[in-house]
């Protein structure tokens, strides 16, 4: 056989296995798709630290990166198993088997897959095996221009039969239309509106971002590799564990009250210094501290331990999403329309104050409310911090980094300090003595802030710093930190030319 034959038969088995699952998975669950499952299990086992680096490096493309490298990857173990095969089917039978193991434990492991869920894998390792077999005796026939041609129509009619399995997969798949439902659920009018946003409360035109981030524009961090597929109607919400009275909520029980409207500044830990891993929108949604209030939370249950719909979880403090003014919210609504799908929709928790990977729980499904001596979420089991407050932080947008300016150099950049809200932020250049900034409207302690100052400076190279205070007097320090295990520090400084 030679090799371009086995290569393409190692090939088309891959694809033949990876359509069949993706047939099975649109009837028992879209995410069990293999590819997708490996894909999502290697990210629970991939160590943080790698993660850490693929979230700084891709950003919010570290998904597709992630999919295009495993392609990579199948696509040369294909190969290999069809040049592994020129004599004898078994290595390349082998091969199909091990990788269709490996997609029966990727499913078993995800939380969020029901027992049918590992019908997609197997039926992916039968297909590739089978249609590898076929495809292998076919080639291996006395090379008769007859035999050949049988060749071509039996790896044409894999081909398309693959194709189309894929597609109807697809198609039955993405009966859950979610984004129907979000368009039904229609206007989220709140009972309590947020003050509305002054004019001054950024200094976009000159480089800060616009004070509220348009859903679009919204920094999105999350471990799901195919975004949760949720209905409204569909969406219960049970809160249990230590509580007098469970409840379980529907999405119209919560909309059916009155809904408040909060303006809140998210912030992820794994932002560096100078990062760009924050946004603001407006929430709407219920008080948190309202449905846990009816639930009657027991004294000595220290966690509140939400999980999503894909299993993901988070652990926050009970102490503080009971608090009176922290404003807690399961949310429904972001900058007036339903949560974006990959925002939580149907449902998220928004907690001000502590970075999203112990706090904001998107397209949440269950709230326990234990202990942290009993229950670990996700992130804890992967060395960051149970407690993680946000910390206070500032941020230069101008001057760029490296950029040469003219004339008057107005610098500009945004601070936080949710819950406790910004007081001042200073700026040196050079090492020169601390000065202080013009902040923008004061909206909100649980926002961000902005400043800007004008700068006097001679031509040459100059080096902008800048820290934030907040208003309980405690001022951003100087030691450089990690995100790594509760949030980065240290101030951030910026290189620039005045021309
Ligand atoms: N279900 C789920 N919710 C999640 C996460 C996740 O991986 N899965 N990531 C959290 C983290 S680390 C952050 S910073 C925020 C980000 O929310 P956003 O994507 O809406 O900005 O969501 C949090 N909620
Ligand atoms: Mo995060």
């Amino acid at each position: 056989m030679n090799r371009w034959t086995a290569a393409l038969i190692g090939l088309l088995g891959v694809a033949a296995a990876l359509a069949a699952g993706h047939l099975v998975a649109g009837l028992v669950g879209p995410s069990a798709s293999p590819f997708l499952a490996v894909g999502n299990t290697a990210i629970d086992f991939t160590p943080s630290a790698v993660k850490d680096f693929a979230i700084r490096a891709f950003g919010t493309a570290d998904k597709l990166v992630l999919l295009l490298g495993m392609a990579v990857v199948l696509v040369a173990l294909a190969t290999a198993a069809g040049l592994l095969s020129r004599r004898s089917p078994r290595p390349g039978t082998v091969l199909a088997v091990v990788i269709g193991l490996l997609g029966v434990g990727a499913v078993l492991y995800r939380p969020d897959l029901g027992q049918l869920g590992v019908l997609a894998p197997i039926a992916s390792l039968v297909a590739g095996v089978v249609v590898f077999r076929w495809l292998h005796a076919k080639a291996s026939e006395t090379p008769t221009v007859d035999g050949r041609r049988t060749f071509l129509i039996a790896s044409g009619a894999t081909a398309v039969g693959a194709g189309l399995a894929g597609l109807t997969g697809q198609l039955i798949g993405g009966r859950v239309d979610v984004e129907a439902s979000r368009r039904a659920v229609g206007d989220l009018k709140p009972f309590a509106s947020a003050p509305a946003i002054p004019a001054d409360a950024d200094f976009a035109a000159e480089g800060t971002p616009a004070f509220i981030t348009p859903n679009k524009d919204f920094y999105r961090i999350d471990t799901a590799l195919s975004v949760p597929r949720v209905r409204a109607e569909d969406w219960v919400l049970r809160v249990h564990g230590m509580v007098d009275r469970e409840l379980t909520l529907r999405y119209d029980d919560l909309r059916r009250r009155d809904l408040v409207e909060r303006t809140v500044t998210l912030v992820c830990v794994s932002n560096e210094v100078g990062g760009r891993y924050i946004s603001t929108a407006n929430f709407v949604g219920v008080p948190l501290r309202d449905v846990l209030m009816e639930a009657g939370v027991h004294p000595d249950a220290d966690q509140l331990f939400s999980t999503s719909a894909d299993g993901w979880t988070a652990g926050t403090p009970t102490a503080v999403v009971l608090e009176r003014d922290r404003g807690a919210l399961i949310a429904l609504g972001m900058n007036g329309e339903p949560l974006p799908v990959e925002h939580g929709f149907p449902a998220r928790l928004v907690v001000p104050g502590l970075y999203g990977y112990v706090s904001a729980t998107k397209w949440v499904v269950d709230l326990e409310l234990t202990t942290f001596a009993d229950r670990r979420a996700y992130w804890l089991e992967r060395q960051w911090a149970r407690e993680a407050p946000v910390k206070v932080m500032s941020r230069i947008d101008r001057p760029r980094r490296q950029s040469k300016v003219s004339g008057r150099v107005v610098a500009t950049g945004v601070a936080w300090a949710q819950p406790t809200g910004v007081a001042e932020v200073e700026v040196r250049v050079d090492n020169g003595p601390w000065r202080a900034t013009t902040l923008s409207a004061d909206v909100s302690d649980s926002t961000w802030r902005m400043w800007r100052v004008e700068l006097d400076l001679p031509p040459g190279g100059h080096t902008i710093e800048s820290r934030a205070t907040d208003k309980s007097g405690s001022t951003q320090p100087q030691a450089r930190l990690d995100p790594l295990p509760d949030g980065a520090t240290g101030w951030h400084s910026v290189f620039f030319t005045v021309e």
